[in-house]
């Protein structure tokens, strides 16, 4: 360690410190979401040099002991001697807090992490981070530990003189990141592909080390020229067009660089997705109501100039003309301005008027030199408005009923007693006849049962208007107690747990799926707020010498025959489903809160455009083998297509 800084370096560390007492107030949170934040704040700097336009390649490789290795061939961070601290450019950057931001100066940075501090505060809750860079035939490396300087930046030896760029290494400090230190594969390359469409041409290599000796590593390269073309095209992959053209608009206004690319599908919902400086902005903001502004007004005049909508017919709403569409919004700023609770709302009024003319003046060409796509997308519009209008007539009725007879509640629903939200949970059961069982093994206390017939609807291929005449939609709407869309109001949620148990076979996971679509589609708050789960019920009972054993999986099966001898006295009972299990067996292995094994449905809001709904396992005390495999068993729910 050197000692030879001074009072300058004594100021520096007390900055780090600072980061390492408070983590959150720089990085939101220490779970294994700031985790994997760190790794974005070293990206963002390489992903600032490739828009600054001296870096076309970012390799990111997890390293076997889970630390993280970022490389850029960028122009390197700079190694002179900063005047104002005396120190080189490279220590100032790692060890300052708040530096970075318009530091050398030209360009100004983009990119930047969640709250831009970058680099300083990686390094303050890092058990060790390693710089080098590669400039003028040279490597110049420095060494941090917890934030302190090991040794002040020396060359260690030489590289090709036309080599250039940085790489840095660090091992997230287990003190602080105490909830997991490991990284998610997954959850990485959602956001590293998302950066890479939005910066085109941008080449971004992620590489898992972590694998058994003798094996290849796992590899992803993400490298689109068509840039955010490209990502709707990706996120419209399991779609049907509806035209093939990518609208794309791009421009400069007010010092805001805009770019837009967008597609309709013949879905019915919308997948807008915002971003400011490549941070994806989840409530939208200006540049969001700039581009829907400008969709509005632009698609009613086409609509009225070409006879399209008739003098008597009323204009087609933004949601009318939204209906399937897929859209990337992408705004560049030099001084971005967030508000709203979660500061992830642009507020920058230039952003709105700026996106608006740009997609304004743009769209309107389009739209004259392609009246096919013209008509297509207006044809569609008009008929998402009937629809709109059906669902509306539908909705005020049951609103005035409600109004009229007050809250009823679904008459399948066997509701629990306690009427304190926080104690209840509501069972969504796959079938009259594991309804039924299920209803006889409850704890009526605090248990709700709410039987389910058949395959639900799937709201993913429905009009709005169908959606609502469904009964078991309505079932679910009522039962939750609050409503959906502009009503949805989750102080009025009815249970803390929504537990969803369907048999675990292939028909079961599909219903699965269809349920977490429409809560994912009609009521996400209730999925982030982390409200639903999942029941696990076993596949096979094991009955020795008056003994029972429930196994959730073969693998588990096969680990309880190991252990009790494989022989003749062996009871072996497969269940197809939930109907097979008496209600006392359903409440032993699958209801019993002091038992059951519940996965909590979660979703990765880093990379929201990949709604990836995760699930994360949670148990009574007396089940603790169990855990292994039931994480093995969730991977195959993990990546459910939706
Ligand atoms: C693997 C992480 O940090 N690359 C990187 C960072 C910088 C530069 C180039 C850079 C920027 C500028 C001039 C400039 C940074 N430099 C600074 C600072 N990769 C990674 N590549 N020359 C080089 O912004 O003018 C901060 S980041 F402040 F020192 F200039």
């Amino acid at each position: 360690m050197s000692n030879e800084y001074g009072a300058d370096q004594i100021q520096i560390l007390e900055g780090l410190e600072a980061v390492r007492k408070r983590p959150g107030m720089y990085i939101g949170s220490t779970s294994g979401r700031g985790l994997h934040h760190l790794v974005y704040e070293i990206v963002d700097n390489a992903v600032d040099e490739a828009l600054a336009g001296y870096c076309d390649t970012i390799q990111v490789f997890i390293n076997k002991d889970n630390s993280i290795t970022v490389i850029d061939n960028g122009r390197g961070i700079p190694v002179g001697i900063n005047h104002k601290s005396g120190l080189p450019a490279v220590e100032v950057v790692f060890t300052i807090l708040h530096a970075g931001g318009k530091f050398g100066g030209g360009g100004y940075k983009v990119s930047g992490g969640l709250h831009g501090v970058g680099a300083s505060v990686v390094n303050a809750l890092s058990d060790w981070l390693e710089v080098e860079i590669y400039q003028g035939g040279k490597i110049y490396k420095q060494r941090y530990e917890k934030g302190h300087v090991c040794y002040p930046l020396k060359i260690d030896g030489e590289c090709d003189k036309e080599k250039t760029g940085t790489k840095v290494s660090f091992k997230p400090d287990a003190t602080i990141f105490q909830e997991t230190t490991v990284y998610e594969f997954d959850v990485l390359k959602q956001r590293l592909r998302e950066m890479a469409f939005l910066t085109k041409g941008l080449k971004i290599v992620l590489t898992d080390l972590r694998v058994e000796e003798g094996e290849e590593p796992i590899v992803r390269e993400f490298h689109y020229e068509g840039g955010i073309k490209e990502f709707v095209t990706y996120l419209n992959r399991s779609k049907t067009p509806l035209y093939q053209d990518i609208l794309y608009f791009e421009g400069t206004k007010n010092g805001v660089y805009v770019e837009v690319a967008m597609q309709h599908n013949d879905s019915y919902t919308e997948s807008s997705y915002s971003f400011v400086n490549n941070i994806n902005t989840p409530e939208g903001g200006t540049h969001l109501v700039g581009f829907r502004n400008a969709l509005t007004k632009t698609f009613n005049d086409y609509a009225r100039n070409n006879k399209l909508l008739k003098e008597s017919e009323t204009n087609l709403t933004g949601d009318d003309i939204r209906e399937g569409l897929t859209a990337i919004v992408s705004v560049k700023i030099e001084d971005p301005q967030f508000e709203g609770q979660t500061k992830q709302k642009l507020g920058n009024t230039e952003a709105r008027s700026a996106v608006d003319n740009i997609v304004s003046e743009q769209l309107t060409y389009f739209l004259e030199q392609n009246p096919t796509v013209a008509k297509l997308i207006c044809e569609k519009s008009i008929l998402a408005q009937r629809a709109r209008d059906a669902a509306r007539k539908a909705r005020d009725l049951t609103r005035r009923k409600t109004a009229l007879e007050g809250m009823s509640l679904p008459g399948k629903l066997a509701d629990c007693s306690d009427k304190d939200p926080a104690n209840c949970e509501i069972y969504i059961v796959e079938g009259d006849s594991a309804g039924g069982s299920a209803k006889t093994a409850r704890s009526r206390a605090t248990q709700a049962i709410l039987p389910l017939r058949g395959k639900i609807l799937n709201v993913e291929k429905a009009r709005l208007d169908k959606i609502y005449a469904n009964a078991e939609i309505k079932a679910m709407i009522t039962a939750f107690g609050t409503g959906i869309h502009e009503d949805f109001d989750i102080s009025k949620l009815r249970y803390h747990k929504i537990i969803i148990m369907t048999d675990a076979d292939v028909d079961g996971a599909h219903i699965a799926t269809l349920l977490l679509t429409f809560i994912y589609r009609f009521m996400p708050e209730l999925i982030k707020q982390g409200y639903v789960y999942m029941a696990q019920p076993p596949l096979y009972k094991l009955e020795k010498n008056k003994k029972v054993w429930y196994a959730y999986s073969d693998d588990e099966l096969n680990a309880i025959l190991a252990e009790v001898g494989r022989d003749q006295n062996n009871k072996i009972q497969r269940y197809k489903g939930l109907g097979e299990m008496d209600p006392e067996q359903l409440w032993e292995t699958t209801m019993d809160p002091e038992k059951r094994i519940l996965l909590r449905v979660t979703m990765n809001e880093e990379a929201e455009s990949e709604i990836d709904l995760t699930f994360t396992t949670l148990m009574g005390d007396k089940v603790e083998p169990r855990r292994e495999f039931i994480e093995e068993n969730a991977k195959f729910v993990k990546n459910l297509d939706i």
